[in-house]
């Protein structure tokens, strides 16, 4: 990817200290992780997503609600960082003030190199108790129950543990309607660890994020359809205060009004190419 619209975004880039990266479903697209307003497939395909992540929607049918989030789940642990991840990390490796602020609910941002991004809306991987927010143990954590046949896993146990610690043995549940686990401490059913509509963000990530935002000398916007609040005003809030934004996003977004440069592109392309257009000797991933 070439032009001057690439190399304005470039010098912004070379010349911040303290950026901020936001991000959105886009960013993990090209990993294979569907963006939340992509047309669901297969036995999702008939439930609309914006349905199904409610605190309504759990109350109602929680099997349907963790049978999604748990499909969703196992999706993202066979997903891979992709070029644009690793870009991320290398601008902060280049620019270590840099906050990486994340809408999704994956982990590619940390298995891309990013440690600790600010994390709005939750995770796929800290379920907890929807009575008395226990956190509780992801289901694979789970040790199979006694006497469940473990296929192709060898009878004798005293075999090293695989590079990275033991691995489980659950049986993979099948795509669908699932039943929550119950929590250890009250029994009432396990929720996944997300941000529902209507529910407020964890404040000490919201805080941080409007903080960076209101220092940072660039906003970098990526992938997202900015159609969700309060995450989507944290590029309005760096605006307002006079930093450039840049936008990296296939289509027009509500934020091209107040973006100093729109890169129409996907992020695995064009988040490398713009750290090379910073950094002509970057290590762009
Ligand atoms: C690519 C690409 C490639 C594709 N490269 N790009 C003000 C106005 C109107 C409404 C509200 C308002 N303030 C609050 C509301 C209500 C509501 C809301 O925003 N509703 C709107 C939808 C109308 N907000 C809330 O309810 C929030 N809570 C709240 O306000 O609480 C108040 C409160 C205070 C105190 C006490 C109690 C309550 C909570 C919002 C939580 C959102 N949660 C979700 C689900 C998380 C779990 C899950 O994943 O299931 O978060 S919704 C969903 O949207 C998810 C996402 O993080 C979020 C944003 O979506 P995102 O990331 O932008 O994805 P997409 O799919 O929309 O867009 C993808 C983009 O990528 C597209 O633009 C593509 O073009 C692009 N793309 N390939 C780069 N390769
Ligand atoms: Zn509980």
């Amino acid at each position: 990817m070439t032009g001057p619209e690439l190399a304005e975004a470039g010098r912004l880039l070379a010349a911040a200290r303290r950026p901020v990266v936001f991000t959105g479903a886009g960013m993990s697209a090209e990993s294979g992780v569907p963006t939340f307003r992509d047309a669901q497939t297969g036995l999702w395909q008939r439930y609309d997503p914006q349905e199904l992540a409610t605190p309504a929607a759990f109350r109602a049918d929680p099997a349907l609600v963790w049978g999604w989030y748990e499909a969703r789940r196992r999706g993202v642990r066979r997903a891979l960082p992709n070029p644009g991840h690793r870009a991320v990390a290398a601008i902060q490796a280049r620019l270590p003030e840099t906050v990486v602020i994340t809408q999704n609910v994956d982990d590619l941002h940390e298995r891309g190199g990013v440690p600790a991004p600010v994390r709005l809306h939750g995770s796929l991987f800290a379920p907890r108790c929807s009575a008395c927010a226990r956190p509780a143990p992801l289901p694979s954590d789970l040790p199979p129950p006694a006497g469940t046949p473990v296929p192709g896993a060898p009878e004798a146990r005293d075999e090293a543990e695989p590079p990275g610690g033991p691995v489980s043995h659950a049986p993979e549940p099948q795509d669908g309607p699932l039943t929550p686990p119950a929590c250890a401490g009250c029994g009432a059913p396990v929720r996944p660890g997300v941000v529902w509509f209507g529910e407020a963000l964890p404040s000490a990530a919201l805080d941080a994020a409007v903080e960076a935002a209101a220092g940072c000398d660039l906003l970098l916007t990526v992938g997202t359809s900015a159609l969700v609040h309060p995450a989507a005003e944290i590029p309005v809030v760096a605006a307002r205060l006079g930093a450039p934004v840049v936008q990296v996003n296939p289509v027009p977004t509500p934020l091209d009004a107040i973006c100093a440069v729109n890169l129409r592109g996907p992020a695995g392309e064009v988040l490398p190419a713009l750290v090379r257009a910073a950094w002509p000797d970057a290590d762009a991933g």
